[in-house]
């Protein structure tokens, strides 16, 4: 075992077992997913075809906190292998069933560019099956999934991969975008205030990033005497008018992924995960853990998709019937939906503020939250951010400050959150129309980028806004353990990139103060 895929790594890898809870079988089963699927890649390449939508659920299965059930990745295995096997043998092809870690790219610099076009893809894949689910198909990506894929296997020069990996944050982009308009068959996301009290009925509570499933669960519970709520990534949801319709998704509960030991023994009713951030389950809840889509755990009951896309919940609907209402936990009401047609909206008045002196920076805070202790930071930072300035956000980062008592800006709420972390293509697409509406560029607006990560997908975010040309970004808690020093000094003088440090040394270097 030797991962390093995700902010909580150790350093330099997870090697006996993840900080995750994944254990070095699991892990072992998902690098040699990973390998045969790039095997399979390097066949597909040489022979002119492209890879199945398939692989893109065992790409999906190996992101942090999505699967830890090694039968369904020896399912993968079977079908990747299956698909090697119907095609014809590639000149210098690798050897099917060589080990399959990352550390056997020997090369430190290799090693650390295909992480990250690797890490980058997974991202890509996650997002692009959320997109086909909804009816959004682009002809480039599987392609470029098959080229990445492969180039683990190829003979190329750093300067190769460091292009490979700057053309998945342009295919992050298309695929971004696509998915913000394969969300919009919810609608238009609204600014909308979500309650987050409790009913006296039973509850389900939905997570993950997956509408399509919500949907889904929504219309199938309409008549059962039981509520909805979201959880984590779930709660911009509720700006949807689409998901407005169904009066019993009452409200969201409890925090981000992280908390989700707490939140969920509190619940009562069952939990859907419909993608990560899933933390192996505590006794409190275990048996109340049902997955859905790429999603695993073992003896957690798993819900398939029919042949048509239809789900049937039948189980998790009667178990939940069964169970007490959730606790109340206390908590303020969350305001989201802040995505961009929604805030271009108010770009007029915005756009004022600026000229008048009112509003004189916003910060990008989006990304993930995560359990390392150092993202108290992300609190303290918001706290200290002068009254001056607005946090523009999406993803689970948000957990860490969307409850603080922040204020407004003559009526324009301090803390703007777009959605779901793939939602941080919306806080582009906003800093694109003020640079437009200043006539300026996207590195003269005022507006700096302190952005959390934890997963893959935000190693996609990150490419795809370096390919946007933002510049300057700064990362943390941590810098990722797959960047080699030399990569580093490459995302250092090319795009600006750097590490988070003190919440008043970052103050300054960010202009906020
Ligand atoms: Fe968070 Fe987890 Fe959305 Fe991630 S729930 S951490 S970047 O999976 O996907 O923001
Ligand atoms: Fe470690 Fe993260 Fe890999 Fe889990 S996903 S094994 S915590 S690096």
């Amino acid at each position: 075992m030797y991962c390093q895929q995700c902010q909580e790594s150790r350093t330099p890898a997870c090697t006996l077992g993840g900080a995750c809870g994944k254990k070095k079988t699991v892990a072992g089963a998902q690098d040699r997913v990973l390998y045969s699927l790039s095997a399979l890649a390097f066949r597909a390449k040489a022979a002119d075809t492209s890879l199945e939508p398939c692989v893109l659920e065992a790409l999906f299965a190996t992101l942090t906190n999505v699967n830890f059930d090694e039968v369904r990745f020896g399912e993968y295995l079977s079908c990747i292998t299956a698909h090697y096997n119907a095609l014809p043998p590639a000149a210098g092809e690798p050897a099917f069933d060589a080990p399959a870690g990352l550390d056997t790219l020997s090369d430190v610099n290799t090693r650390s560019l295909f992480s990250l076009l690797l890490f980058g893809v997974k991202g890509l894949a996650a997002y692009y099956s959320h997109a086909l689910v909804l009816g959004k198909s682009d002809d480039t990506v599987l392609p470029f999934i098959r080229d990445a894929l492969a180039s683990r296997f190829e003979n190329l020069t750093i300067d190769q991969r460091t292009a490979l990996v700057l053309d998945c944050g342009r295919h992050g982009v298309t695929v971004l975008a696509l998915l913000d308009a394969a969300n919009q068959t919810y609608g238009v996301p609204e600014i909308t205030r979500v309650s987050t009290s409790t009913g006296v009925r039973p509850g389900i509570l939905v997570t993950g990033h997956d509408l399509k499933d919500l949907a889904l669960l929504l219309e199938a519970t309409k008549n059962e005497g039981i509520d909805i709520y979201t959880h984590g990534e779930m709660l911009p949801a509720h700006a949807y008018p689409a998901f407005k319709k169904y009066p019993h998704l009452r409200g969201n509960y409890g925090g981000s992924w992280a908390e989700q030991v707490t939140d969920f023994a509190k619940f009562n009713g069952p939990v859907l995960f419909t993608t990560n951030c899933l933390v192996p389950p505590a006794p409190a809840y275990a048996d109340k853990v049902f997955t859905t889509g790429a999603v695993g755990f073992p003896n957690c009951p798993h819900i398939d998709a029919g042949p048509d896309g239809s789900k049937d919940f039948s189980t998790l609907i009667a178990f939940a019937r069964t169970c007490r209402p959730p606790e109340e936990l206390g908590r303020p009401d969350l305001l989201t939906g802040c995505a961009h047609d929604a805030v271009l909206a108010l770009a007029p008045k915005v756009i004022d503020l600026i000229k008048g002196g009112k509003i004189r920076r916003f910060v990008v805070m989006a990304g993930c939250d995560g359990r390392d202790k150092r993202r108290s930071y992300y609190t303290e930072f918001a706290k200290a951010l002068p009254r001056d300035t607005i946090i523009l956000t999406a993803g689970c980062a948000k957990y860490r400050y969307n409850a603080l008592a922040l204020g407004d800006i003559d009526g324009i709420p301090r803390v703007l959150d777009a959605g779901q972390c793939n939602d941080s293509y919306s806080l582009v697409v906003v800093a694109l129309a003020l640079a437009d509406a200043f006539g300026c560029g996207v590195n003269d607006l005022p507006i700096s980028y302190n952005i959390a990560w934890y997963e893959q997908k935000a190693v996609l975010v990150l490419l795809a806004l370096l390919h946007l040309g933002v510049k300057n970004i700064m990362l943390g808690p941590s810098l990722p353990e797959f960047v080699s020093p030399d990569v580093l000094n490459v995302l250092v003088t090319t795009f600006g990139l750097q590490p988070s440090s003190t919440v008043a040394e970052d103050l300054v270097k960010l202009s906020c103060i």
